[in-house]
């Protein structure tokens, strides 16, 4: 039976890798200082990566004018990703990021019926802060049982990790819960796990990989009774 609600915030809460993290990410290259922008398509192939600051890791291996030692890199990624998240607050604080349609219903009529919530994600735990009261407003906390993030793993998506954690926090089994999620990364991560996953396509993921099972429909997208049929039928 259906137990839990786990939630990626990425691409399915709202699509914050186009409108958030790609333009924060250059609005800390011009801060910085250096001649580095990131492209759609390249932030894009980008992405494969999970978390920010592995992501300019990622790029870094790939430039010419990178620094040149292990040591310098880490320590450029590591600026780089703080200037990128306090970057990400300030467009969230303009109202720049909305939430998904469906979202914010799904989780509230979701707590009203009393299932269980956490947040399952590899971003930064300041980018969940930031953004959960512009979606939810000053209440947010009250409709979550735990707060997975980036910082509370070892090794984050397509890592299994954090999923693991999120069932111990609630004291679930795998087939008690549902995750919703957007990249293939996210999509392993949990099934990997054991749980059944619910796949909302995003901008930068717009083809459900193979092997996706239960995708959402945007024509029709579920109600809270959807969920628990879909679950039952994909936990059989
Ligand atoms: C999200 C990520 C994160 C964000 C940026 O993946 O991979 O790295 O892109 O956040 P998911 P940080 O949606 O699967 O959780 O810079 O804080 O890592
Ligand atoms: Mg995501």
């Amino acid at each position: 039976m259906l137990e839990a609600l786990l939630w990626d915030v990425d691409g399915t809460l709202a699509e914050t890798e186009r409108d958030g993290h790609r333009v924060a990410f250059n609005l800390a290259f011009a801060e910085a200082g250096l001649p580095w922008g990131w492209c759609e398509r390249r932030y894009g192939e980008l992405l494969q990566v999970t978390g920010g600051r592995e992501r300019l890791l990622a790029d870094m291996a790939t430039r010419a004018d990178a620094p040149a030692t292990p040591a310098a890199r880490e320590a450029l990624a590591r600026r780089l990703h703080a200037l990128k998240n306090a970057a990400y607050a300030r467009l969230v604080a303009e109202d720049r990021l909305r939430a998904r349609p469906g979202v914010v219903g799904l989780i509230r009529a979701a707590r009203a019926a009393g299932l269980r919530q956490a947040i399952v994600t590899t971003t930064s735990r300041a980018n969940v802060q930031a953004l959960l009261p512009r979606l939810l407003g000053p209440d947010w906390a009250d409709c979550f049982d735990a707060l997975l993030c980036g910082e509370d793993v070892v090794a984050k998506k397509p890592d299994p990790e954090v999923y693991t954690l999120a069932l111990r926090r609630l004291g679930l089994a795998p087939e008690q819960a549902l995750a919703l999620e957007d990249s293939p990364a996210g999509l392993q991560a949990a099934q990997a796990a054991g749980v059944a996953v619910l796949l909302r396509p995003s901008a930068y993921f717009p083809r459900p990989p193979d092997g996706a099972g239960w995708t959402w429909d945007e024509a029709q997208p579920p109600d809270l009774a959807a969920l628990r049929l879909g679950h039952a039928r994909h936990t059989a």
